[in-house]
């Protein structure tokens, strides 16, 4: 029923909020076991304003096993009953008094194996070894962002700022994402909570006053099969519904 009311919001205004999907306890062996990983990768980026890691299930796999709990599974089969898979990972904290704001935006751009001339995909970056496309707003349409929380998460550490409804416009030209910022909310998160959000939605976070961190753990997850010769650089088979 929790979920139910979770998901509906999910549809239509975005956002949604799933309280202790994960126990305390469960959140901690997650943080020793992104605390102890060797750092030497690219992938990890250390500044003093943010912690970040890039594909962050291929550079940690022992997190799988921590993540994929009963009770993300149950959230997966009700987001995606006939079955998805993890398209994206990555970890990031926002530390003390960080000085990192992130502006208003919309998560367009998705991760690939290569770069390939497709209809409705485009347009396309590439950085190092990493390629990244804007593919059809059905693929964003079908898209799932879980944040799970490490910490707890308020105004004062960066909770991030939406704009409930907004993933029903569609792809918002840059010139007019001022004009829907207007109707903004917070979104306050408990410590093993998670923020479901849809990449279309729009987004924003603010600088950390506090003198606590924001450790965030940020999934996403799709039901669509990229057209052939194009695959997700991070799938994983996580979201897969386990049969009893
Ligand atoms: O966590 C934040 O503060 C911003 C993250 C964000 O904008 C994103 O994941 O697209």
């Amino acid at each position: 029923m929790r979920t139910m009311v979770a998901l509906q919001h999910l549809q239509e205004q975005g956002f949604a909020l799933v309280p202790q999907l994960y126990t305390l306890d469960e959140i901690a062996s997650l943080l020793s076991c992104i605390e102890t990983a060797p750092a030497a990768s690219p992938n990890f980026r250390r500044s003093q304003d943010v912690f970040a890691i890039r594909n962050l299930l291929g550079e940690i796999p022992a997190l799988v096993p921590l993540l994929h709990t009963v009770a993300l599974q149950a959230l997966l089969a009700e987001l995606f009953p006939a079955g998805c898979h993890l398209t994206k990972a990555i970890y990031f904290d926002k530390p003390a008094q960080s000085n990192w704001l992130v502006a208003w935006h919309q998560d367009l751009m998705v991760n690939v194996d290569r770069r390939a001339d497709l209809p409705g995909f485009g347009p396309w970056t590439a950085k190092a070894d990493w390629v990244a496309v804007q593919p059809p707003v059905a693929v964003l349409e079908n898209t799932v962002t879980i944040r799970l929380h490490l910490d707890e998460c308020d105004a004062s550490n960066g909770a991030l700022k939406v704009v409930p409804g907004s993933h029903r416009h569609g792809v918002v030209p840059a010139e007019t994402i001022a004009s829907h910022t207007a109707a903004a909310t917070v979104c306050p998160v408990p410590a093993g909570s998670a923020m479901l959000m849809k990449p279309l939605l729009l987004h924003a976070s603010n600088r950390s006053t506090s003198d606590r961190p924001r450790r965030v753990i940020h999934l996403e997850f799709s039901a669509v099969e990229l057209p052939a010769g194009l695959a997700w650089r991070e799938r994983q088979p996580l979201g897969t519904r386990v049969v009893a």
